[in-house]
C-alpha cells in the first residue's frame, strides 16, 4: 500500500459442490466478463488487486455423503477442501488489503470467507443479504445442500449441532448471534425459524422492508450489528436477496425479492459505514438461464460491488469532501 487509498483484493471461488445446480463455478467467470475490473480500476484513491480464481477441485458426479438419518449431507469432501483454501487465502488478501471480495460460487463460500476474515481480524460483524438465512444444521436441512448451513458451522451457539467431519475440523466458530444479520430474508425453513427465534438474531425480513422501508431497516441491522461503529464487516451478499426480475441467472429464486435500488442502497449505506473489511457476491449462475439474462444478472452483480464499494454516483454526490477512504 503506497499511496495511502484503499487496496481491494478480489478472488474468485467457483464453488459449486454446496449445491446441485451446474454452472455456479462460472461466477466468477460471468462477473468478471461484465466488466468487474474495468468498473473499479482508476477511482481515486483505489487500488484494485486481482489475486484469480481459487482451485475449487470438484469432481462432476463424484458425490460423496453423510446420512443424517433424513437427507444426506451432499459433498462435504469436496464443499470442504475448497473452502480451506478460500479460507487460507481470504486470510492472506487482507494481510495486504483493506477489503477482499470474493466472487462465488455457490453460498458455502462464506465458510472459507467468514474463517479467512476472522483469522484476519477481530470483531467482525456479518450482514447476510439473502432470500435465505442459511442457517440450517446437517439434520434440520430440507435439501442437503451445504449453501443452505454455511452459518451452522461458524456460530459458537450452534457447535453443538455440527456433525464430525473430519474434513472440516479446520472450520472455528467465530460469530455469534449479536454480530450476525439479515435482510431481505423471505424463503426460511421451520428449522432455520427455530434458531433464529432461540437465539434472537437480528434480522429485517422482506416483510419489515415492505413495512418500514429500507432506510430504516439498514439503520437499525446496522445498529444491531455494528453499535460502536468500528467493527470490521462482512457483506455476505447472495444474488437471490434481489427480485427474480432482477437478478434471475441463480439457483434458489424466491419471488418478492428486493427492488434493484433496494440492494443498491443497502450496499451504500455499509460503504457508509467505512467499515466494509470483506464482501462475498454468491450464487450467480449463468447456466440457469438464457445469455441476456445471464448478462444481466451478471451486470447487476458488479453494480452491487460498485456501491457497496462506495463508487455509486448517488452516494458520492451526497460525501461530505473532506471524506477520504470508503467513508
Ligand atoms: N442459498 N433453505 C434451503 C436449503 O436447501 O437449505 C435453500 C438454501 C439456499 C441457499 O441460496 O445460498
Ligand atoms: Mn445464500
Ligand atoms: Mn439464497
Ligand atoms: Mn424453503
Amino acid at each position: 500500500k503506497t499511496d495511502g487509498g484503499v487496496q481491494i483484493g478480489i478472488l474468485g471461488a467457483p464453488i459449486q459442490s454446496g449445491q446441485r445446480n451446474h454452472g455456479v463455478q462460472f461466477g466468477p467467470e460471468a462477473i468478471r466478463k461484465a466488466g468487474l475490473i474495468e468498473h473499479l480500476d482508476h477511482h481515486v484513491g483505489m487500488t484494485i488487486k486481482d489475486f484469480g480464481d481459487v482451485e475449487a477441485g470438484y469432481v462432476q458426479g463424484h458425490a460423496d455423503f453423510y446420512l443424517t438419518g433424513k437427507t444426506p449431507l451432499r459433498n462435504p469432501t469436496s464443499t470442504a477442501q475448497a473452502n480451506s483454501k478460500v479460507a487460507d487465502t481470504v486470510e492472506n488478501i487482507l494481510k495486504s488489503c483493506d477489503v477482499c471480495l470474493t466472487l462465488g460460487g455457490d453460498h458455502s463460500t462464506a465458510i472459507g470467507t467468514i474463517t479467512g476474515h476472522a483469522r484476519a481480524r477481530e470483531n467482525i460483524s456479518v450482514l447476510w443479504v439473502d432470500a435465505h438465512p442459511d442457517l440450517n444444521t446437517p439434520v434440520s436441512s430440507p435439501s442437503g445442500n451445504i449453501h443452505g448451513m454455511p452459518l451452522h458451522f461458524l456460530m459458537h451457539d450452534l457447535q453443538n449441532e455440527r456433525l464430525s467431519i473430519p474434513e472440516f475440523e479446520w472450520v472455528k466458530p467465530c460469530i455469534t448471534s449479536s454480530n450476525l444479520g439479515y435482510i431481505a430474508i423471505r424463503d426460511i425453513d421451520p428449522g432455520e425459524i427455530a434458531i433464529m427465534k432461540r437465539y434472537n438474531i437480528p434480522h429485517c425480513s422482506i416483510r419489515e422492508i415492505d413495512r418500514n422501508g429500507i432506510a430504516h431497516c439498514m439503520e437499525k441491522i446496522l445498529d444491531m450489528i455494528n453499535p460502536s461503529g468500528n467493527r470490521p464487516i462482512h457483506l455476505s451478499f447472495d444474488i437471490d436477496s434481489l427480485d427474480p426480475s432482477i437478478a434471475p441467472a441463480t439457483g434458489t429464486r424466491v419471488r418478492g425479492g428486493l427492488t434493484y435500488r433496494e440492494g443498491m442502497y443497502i450496499c451504500e449505506e455499509v460503504a457508509r459505514t467505512g467499515c466494509l473489511s470483506a464482501m462475498d457476491l454468491v450464487e450467480v449462475n449463468p447456466e440457469l438461464s438464457n445469455f441476456r439474462e445471464a448478462k444481466r444478472t451478471s451486470e447487476v452483480a458488479v453494480e452491487i460491488i460498485k456501491h457497496a464499494l462506495g463508487l455509486s454516483d448517488t452516494y458520492k454526490l451526497e460525501r461530505h469532501p473532506q471524506q477520504t477512504r470508503l467513508k
